[in-house]
């Protein structure tokens, strides 16, 4: 079905989650994307193909703590939805340095609420009543499980660990409470570990590629028995339009594909298809680079999802195999590659990525 023509503010847009889902947006939407985006070192302006720049594309280079931006943006583009993606998103980075994390995903969360509060209470009723604010969250705000835990749902107290989901979990709150104190028509998705083009090389599976493509060790916290529910960034994308067109107001979806695999054994996986499309000059096996270095602080052991409510409610199912998302990723980075060493040199040294402790 065609959704229907509209505007939307996206933040955080230049990021990986937010430039696969604008591209998706522009391919199989005619909506107009208003974009804010600070532009930090997550943020990437180059291989959008015809996606930027593009006529239904308008980027607004700020940062969502500016409040009067926002409420420029808003009254100027009059959108009928915003989705805010705009966040710090790296554990190891919350680690070292939180307080940009609560300023972004805290403070900017806040501004951006307020600004469109504000906004929201003075449409009129037509417009009023299809408004939609979608939150993207995570699911590290519900902790970590056990090996024999039921997976988060939408009822699992919130229990965040790391200054990240800690940040992210006060967000949501305040998401939470605009909807209950004012009516206000948001909705929060909480995804698993995303993976898929165009994510910045800190995160594991785009750093192991980068890593074994430069020969050098790829580094697996602890004993990498540490388990994720890696979901394909397509999927996500087609889940996050499911739940703002047909996503029950005040609720909160979470985004999954069930399939739960250890770190160790992802590793594996990926480095098994590294030999067979960019094999060693030496012949060893890929495997061999994996080297196991002190565990992150606080590492979370388990996550695992249950999206029967997004299932159930909206028939959403996720498309990709990890076997065929992981191909199709290696695939990506083995010809963009080169294109992401020009990037880290302009902005950042691949010394810094990967903890070595
Ligand atoms: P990312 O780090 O790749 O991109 C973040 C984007 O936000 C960048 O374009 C950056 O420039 C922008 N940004 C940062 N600070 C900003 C500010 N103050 N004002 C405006 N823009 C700012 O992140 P991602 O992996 O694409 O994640 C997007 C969202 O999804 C985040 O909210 C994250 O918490 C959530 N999420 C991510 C994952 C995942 O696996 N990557 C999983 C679940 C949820
Ligand atoms: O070099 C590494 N070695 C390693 O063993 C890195 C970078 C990670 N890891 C481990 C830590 C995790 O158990 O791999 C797992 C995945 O790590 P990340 O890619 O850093 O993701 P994670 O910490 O699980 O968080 C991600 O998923 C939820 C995203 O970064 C968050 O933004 C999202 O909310």
């Amino acid at each position: 079905m065609k959704a229907q023509a509209r505007t939307v503010l996206i933040t955080g847009g230049a990021g990986f989650i937010g430039s696969n889902l604008i591209m998706c947006l522009l391919k199989s939407t005619d909506w107009q994307v208003i974009h804010l985006d600070a532009l930090t070192y997550a943020g990437n302006l180059e291989g959008w193909g015809e996606c930027f720049p593009h006529e239904r594309h308008q980027l607004i280079r700020g940062c969502v703590t500016d409040a009067a931006l926002v409420r420029q943006l808003l009254q100027d583009h009059q959108p009928q939805a915003i989705i805010h993606l705009a966040a710090e998103s790296h554990v190891d980075r919350s680690i070292d340095g939180p307080a940009v994390f609560v300023r972004t995903n805290v403070t900017g969360t806040a501004h951006l609420l307020e600004q469109a509060l504000h906004y929201w209470q003075h449409l009129p009723d037509d417009k009023k009543c299809r408004f939609r604010f979608l939150h993207l969250s995570t699911d590290e705000v519900y902790g970590s499980l056990s090996p024999d835990d039921a997976p988060f749902s939408e009822n699992t107290r919130y229990a965040p660990r790391s200054p990240y989901s800690a940040t992210k979990a006060a967000a949501d709150h305040l998401v939470g409470a605009w909807h209950h104190t004012y009516g206000f028509p948001s909705i929060i998705a909480h995804a698993s570990n995303n993976y898929g083009p165009r994510q910045f090389p800190e995160k594991l599976i785009p750093l192991a590629i980068l890593k074994m493509l430069r020969g050098e060790t790829i580094p697996l916290y602890g004993d990498g028995s540490q388990i994720r529910d890696w979901l394909h960034v397509h999927d996500h994308c087609r889940a996050l339009l499911e739940i703002l067109e047909r996503g029950e107001v005040g609720a909160r979806y979470l985004i999954g594909s069930g399939r739960e695999t250890r770190n160790r054994e992802l590793l594996r996986m990926l480095c098994a298809l590294m030999d067979e499309q960019s094999p060693r000059a030496d012949g060893l096996p890929h495997e061999t680079a994996i080297c196991m270095v002190t565990d992150r602080p606080g590492h979370d052991h388990r996550y695992a999802i249950d999206s029967s409510r997004l299932r159930d409610q909206l028939g959403w199912q996720p498309e990709i195999t990890l076997e065929q998302g992981l191909r199709d990723t290696v695939d990506w980075y083995l010809t963009h590659g080169p294109w992401w060493e020009e990037i880290l040199q302009q902005r950042y040294t691949m010394e810094r990525l990967g903890r070595s402790r």
